[in-house]
C-alpha cells in the first residue's frame, strides 16, 4: 500500500453520486475552498461494488449494506483529498449530521439533502482513516503536492 503525505493531517472527501445527478458538485467543492482547506487531489469517478464494499466495509453487517453499494456505484462521484490542520472534524462540521433532516442549516446535508440514503457527500471520520481512504480511492501520482499563494499561512 503507498501513502499520501504522512505528516499533514488529509481527510477523503467524496461527493456522492446524488450530488453530482442534482448538479451539486460546485457547491459542495467551493465550501471546502472558502473555509481554507488546501485541494490535494479531484477526480470523477466510476467506482466498481468492489471499491465501494471495500470503502464501507466496516458497515458490511448493516441492513443497509447492500443499498448503499448499490447507491455509491450508481453513477460517477468526485473524489477529493483535502489537506490542513484539523481537516478531518472540521469537514464532518461542514458536512452535518448523517440524517440530513437532523443536520444544521448551514452545513452540506443541513442545506441540500433530506434522506440518509442520499445524503450527497462522505467524509473520513478519523485521520487514519482520512490517509486509509485517500490511498484507496487515489492512485500514487493523482494527489498534488502544492502550497496556496494565497493563504500561505494555513498550511
Ligand atoms: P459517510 O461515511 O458517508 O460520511 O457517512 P457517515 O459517517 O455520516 O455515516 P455512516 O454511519 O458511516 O454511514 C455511511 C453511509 O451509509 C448510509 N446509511 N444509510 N439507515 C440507513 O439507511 C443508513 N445509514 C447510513 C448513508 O449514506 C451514510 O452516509
Amino acid at each position: 500500500i503507498w501513502h499520501s503525505n504522512m505528516e499533514v493531517e488529509q481527510s477523503y472527501i467524496m461527493i456522492k453520486p446524488d450530488g453530482v445527478q442534482r448538479g451539486l458538485v460546485g457547491e459542495i467543492i467551493s465550501r471546502f475552498e472558502k473555509k481554507g482547506f488546501l485541494l490535494k487531489g479531484l477526480k470523477l469517478f466510476q467506482c466498481s461494488k468492489d471499491l465501494a464494499q471495500e470503502h464501507y466495509k466496516d458497515l458490511k453487517d448493516k441492513p443497509f449494506f447492500p443499498t448503499l453499494i448499490e447507491y455509491i456505484t450508481s453513477g460517477p462521484v468526485v473524489c477529493m483529498a483535502w489537506e490542513g490542520d484539523g481537516v478531518v472534524a472540521s469537514a464532518r462540521k461542514l458536512i452535518g449530521a448523517t440524517n440530513p433532516l437532523q443536520a444544521e442549516p448551514g452545513t452540506i446535508r443541513g442545506d441540500l439533502a433530506v434522506q440518509t440514503g442520499r445524503n450527497v457527500v462522505h467524509g473520513s471520520d478519523s485521520p487514519d482513516n482520512g490517509k486509509r481512504e485517500i490511498a484507496l480511492w487515489f492512485k500514487e501520482g493523482e494527489l498534488c503536492q502544492w502550497e496556496s499563494v494565497q493563504t500561505p499561512w494555513l498550511v
